[in-house]
């Protein structure tokens, strides 16, 4: 009952957000979007158009439509934006690892842009109800893993968002025609590690469960004290952090703060404006709570493209790799690898389909197997697919009914703990976010 409290809350939320600014700036009508592109040219420095941005401090194609809601003050000194998700879903997993959960998951994002010393000002705060609306134990996903509950390894379910996604301030400046520095600080934010987290990445932005790779790949997109140089160009970024390497905990509703322990290096590259391509590597010290004496090297690279499909469509795509490699007892162990295709066709500004091919190794403590040693590692293949229709749309939030399939195959040696080699699971939804802003895509 209280999950759907939080839930309802969650919708007020948006509910609030949507009017509050879409009554001050039509989004959709053309004169408000060229007015909100001059004005934001004038304030991020070098003309880079604010479609780029994507969680944290990442980059992601230019011709990704943004949807969110924007309002903008007549003095032109300040821009405020907002963003977000909320999904009342219906999972139902299989096999006797499954389960089945009504619950919700959601976000919500609030940016607030401004011009200060001849550069730029950034405000963000993300939040999520999940700790309420998914609940402690998160909801049920075949083949997921990572972080914990009740002083135990998940397995088989996500775990919920913290409270507090995001909280971060950054400064962009240019020190040149061609070059300009960025500085983030971040009491929750995102260190410069890893691809685009799947709430901002384009090709991901339709579904609302998460990656079975996700604590390979993007998982440190929450992480508690962030603070991230870069230095830019027009095409390429080039950023360095520093952090605390330490997953959040079983008290989502909390800041885990810690010393800064961990550091990361990322390489972005946007060659014109429907590509994105990133690298990246991290050293963290001691993420694991329940492995307090392991430390992890994190590599990462993706690709990712968004090109405009039909007259009102998008078609955005994304590769990812994300290896781990642990060090257990003092010895580093092999790379666990991973490897992901994502695509996100919206063929019009009503319907959507996506797609997802996940393969990753996990090894058998990962997944909380017994009768093999913890080291045992296996390659697991998902693969999922979803569709989604636009019902009705009010001011600028649409409400979307959807329907999302997973279905796994796994070695046979795991066919006795999950009584098949391909556990499956089906989730339908409803969905609330800003619309798809129609033409967008086309516009840059
Ligand atoms: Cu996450």
């Amino acid at each position: 009952m209280s999950r759907l409290f939080a839930t309802g809350l969650a919708v007020a939320a948006l509910g609030v957000l949507a009017p509050a600014v879409s009554a001050q700036a039509g989004h959709a009508d053309m004169p408000g979007m060229a007015g909100m592109h001059d004005s934001m040219a004038v304030m991020a420095p070098l003309d880079i158009p604010h479609s780029r941005m994507g969680s944290g401090t990442s980059w992601v194609p230019d011709a990704s439509a943004m949807r969110h809601y924007h309002y903008q003050r007549r003095s032109g000194n300040w821009m405020f934006m907002g963003h977000g998700v909320v999904d009342l879903y219906y999972d139902h997993q299989g096999t006797s690892r499954g389960g089945n959960q009504i619950g919700s998951t959601n976000w919500l994002m609030g940016m607030a842009m401004g011009k200060l010393g001849g550069g730029m000002l950034q405000l963000d705060a993300m939040l999520s109800a999940e700790p309420f609306s998914v609940g402690g134990r998160g909801y049920p996903l075949l083949l997921q893993s990572g972080e914990s509950f009740r002083g135990e390894s998940l397995h088989d379910r996500q775990h919920p968002h913290d409270l507090f996604m995001e909280l971060s301030a950054s400064y962009e400046h240019a020190l040149s025609r061609n070059l300009a520095i960025s500085l983030y600080a971040a009491p929750v934010g995102e260190p410069a590690l890893g691809p685009v987290a799947f709430m901002h990445r384009p090709s991901a932005q339709s579904d609302p469960f998460a990656s079975i790779a996700h604590h390979w790949q993007d998982v440190t997109h929450i992480t508690f004290g962030v603070a991230t140089v870069g230095i830019y160009s027009r095409t390429m970024k080039l950023e360095g952090s520093v952090f605390n390497g330490r997953e959040p905990d079983e008290d989502r509703y909390d800041v885990d703060f810690r010393k800064p322990d961990s550091w990361s290096a990322r390489l972005a590259v946007n060659p014109g404006t429907q590509w994105s391509l990133n690298a990246s590597y991290g050293f963290l010290k001691s993420p694991e709570e329940l492995h307090a004496d392991e430390s992890q090297h994190r590599i990462g690279a993706s690709v990712m493209r968004t090109a405009p499909f039909g007259a009102t469509g998008e078609w955005a795509a994304a590769l990812v790799y994300g290896g781990i490699q642990r060090r257990i007892a003092g010895t580093w162990d092999k790379v666990q690898h991973s490897l992901l295709a994502e695509s996100n066709l919206q063929l019009d500004g009503r319907n959507v389909v996506y797609g997802r091919l996940t393969w990753v190794q996990k090894d058998a403590e990962e997944l909380v197997v017994t009768g093999f040693p913890s080291e045992r590692h296996w390659g697991l293949t998902t693969i999922s697919l979803g569709y989604a229709r636009e019902l009705v749309h009010f001011k600028q939030t649409a409400v979307e009914l959807g329907v999302r399939g997973e279905v796994g195959a796994i070695p046979a040696e795991l066919k006795p703990t999950y009584g098949t080699r391909h556990p499956a699971g089906l989730a339908v939804y409803l969905r609330l976010r800003p619309m798809a802003p129609s033409g967008t895509a086309m516009e840059m």
